[in-house]
């Protein structure tokens, strides 16, 4: 495990206004039926990535935030990313049409975190882009991913860095799943802003709350040789969800995009890149780490997450079956789609 949010390590052993929304998925919904989102049209732009925010102080057990240093300037083209992560209906009509082993709903401590237009989690990087190159060849699209290497591929089938040569779904860069869940590179440590997960007055996440806190008691912890979560670790509030909560239970950002904090962590596109202060323009990480950036935070840390905090694990690790990882689909914008 490589720079990684010790917490969710430790859970998961356990616990284990869209103004500017194009649906352009269009036919989707005849492809698979159990297709929930849309897709959010996210406008480039140049912004600064990486920890912006001073004094953000690290998330407990992270023995260090510097991956997320120097911020440095990023500048990502226009892209599509979905507004709810892929649900278990989704997957699960997946691997119903594959003949495929349903995927396990059940946390570290083998309780059932439901189904259903619950995110789907128990997947690891390699499972997300077989169901993404499944979703492609549905829509007549080309392949997003060597299955085997983990790269990203052109139409003709080779290895590419250039996302914009992705024809169909993929999963989103780093770079522009940061872009996008800071409303286009604002300086905000999470989805409602810089202070309490709150909007309008109602919870703003699903993450480690009050309700988490009374299951994950010292008694409980101590049964299973674990410490008491540190203090502070939850936020003291119920937010309706111990565990996960349908997509789009909590009010989207500024874009249209639901659960960029908390509900499940986001797989990546990218292999971990170390960040310089040289100027980049889409940059992707190097398929050949085996290792891949998950994004946002879920259900099992509290708000003391940040959305640039970037732990990462092997692309075939389902993170100790924690049910606390899942993805959403995001494509590159091609010309042939501006009048869609
Ligand atoms: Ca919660
Ligand atoms: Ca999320």
């Amino acid at each position: 495990m490589k720079k990684t949010i010790g917490l969710l390590a430790i859970i998961a052993v356990f616990a284990a206004p869209a103004a500017i929304a194009d649906n352009v998925q269009g036919s989707g919904s005849q492809i698979n039926p159990a297709l929930k989102g849309k897709m959010v049209k996210v406008l480039g732009g140049t912004f600064v990535m990486g920890r912006t925010v001073a004094d953000t102080p690290c998330f407990f057990y992270v023995e260090s935030c510097d991956n997320e240093l120097p911020a440095h300037p990023v500048t990502v083209s226009s892209f599509y990313l979905n507004s709810t992560e892929v649900t278990f209906k989704e997957f699960d009509y997946y691997t119903m049409m594959m003949g495929l082993p349903k995927v396990s709903s059940l946390d570290g401590g083998k309780v059932d975190l439901g189904r259903g237009n619950r995110p789907v989690v128990n997947v690891s990087w390699f499972d997300a882009v077989k169901y993404i190159n499944w979703l492609n060849r549905e829509k007549g699209w080309p392949k997003a991913y060597n299955e085997r290497t983990g790269e990203l591929i052109d139409a003709a089938g080779n290895p590419t860095r250039d996302v914009s040569r992705v024809i169909g779904y993929r999963l989103p860069t780093e770079a522009e799943w940061e872009y996008a869940a800071r409303n286009r590179g604002q300086d905000i440590i999470n989805t409602w802003g810089n202070g309490e997960p709150i909007v309008s007055g109602k919870p703003a996440a699903n993450i480690a709350d009050s309700q988490f806190k009374a299951f994950f008691n010292p008694e409980y912890l101590a049964s299973r040789g674990l410490d008491p979560l540190p203090e502070g670790y939850t936020w003291e509030v119920d937010d309706g969800f111990s565990r996960l909560a349908p997509v789009g239970s909590f009010p989207p950002n500024e874009l249209g995009l639901y659960d960029m904090s908390g509900s499940v962590w986001e797989w990546t596109n990218d292999a971990p890149r170390v960040y310089t202060e040289v100027p980049q323009v889409n940059p992707v990480g190097d398929a050949s780490d085996s290792f891949r950036v998950m994004r946002g935070g879920s259900w099992d840390n509290g708000p003391g997450i940040h959305l640039v905090d970037r732990p990462s694990v092997t692309h075939d690790d389902i993170y100790n079956k924690g049910g606390a990882t899942g993805f959403r689909l995001a494509r590159s914008i091609r010309t042939s789609d501006i009048n869609e």
